[in-house]
């Protein structure tokens, strides 16, 4: 069993696309370790992406996710970063497959519906940003 940290972003819960997207999680077979909705910080945001703070796009990408409400989640199921990332598509909407939430959900590359780990590394670093082991059931 392996978990991903997963983000359902600003655009998609403002949009009101949390339960389709919820939806497509439970349906592709991961389970829901944690969940929970927050606001995040700006100070949290540059945190959580600090990996990026060198990037021209750092400034715009911390803002817009901290500017409203996100779903924070731990999916679980063997194989469950590469998993999500296959069911998220590719990072610009435009470039994402069809059928990728994404592609279904997202408006730009900034404004992408998702979050989801690109390593095991980087998993633990951002799942235990949001959770403690305790709530990961
Ligand atoms: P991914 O989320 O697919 O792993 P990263 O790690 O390259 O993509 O980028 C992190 C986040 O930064 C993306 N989810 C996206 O919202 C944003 N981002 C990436 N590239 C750009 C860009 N050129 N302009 C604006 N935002 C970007």
């Amino acid at each position: 069993m392996e978990r991903t940290f997963a983000i359902i972003k600003p655009d998609a819960v403002a949009a009101g696309h949390s339960g389709a997207i919820l939806q497509r999680v439970e349906a592709a077979g991961f389970t829901i370790a944690a969940m929970r909705l927050i606001r995040l910080s700006k100070g949290e945001a540059q945190g959580f992406y600090a990996v990026h703070q060198e990037r021209p796009f750092f400034d715009d990408l911390t803002t817009f996710m901290s500017s409203g409400p996100v779903v924070v989640l731990a999916l679980a199921v063997p194989g469950a970063i590469g998993k999500w990332r296959a069911l998220m598509g590719a990072t610009d909407p435009a470039r994402a497959d069809p059928g990728t939430l994404r592609r279904e959900f997202g408006s730009s590359i900034e404004r992408n519906a998702t979050h989801g780990s690109d390593a095991p590394e980087t998993a633990a670093f951002e799942l235990s940003y949001f959770f403690r082991g305790l709530e990961l059931v």
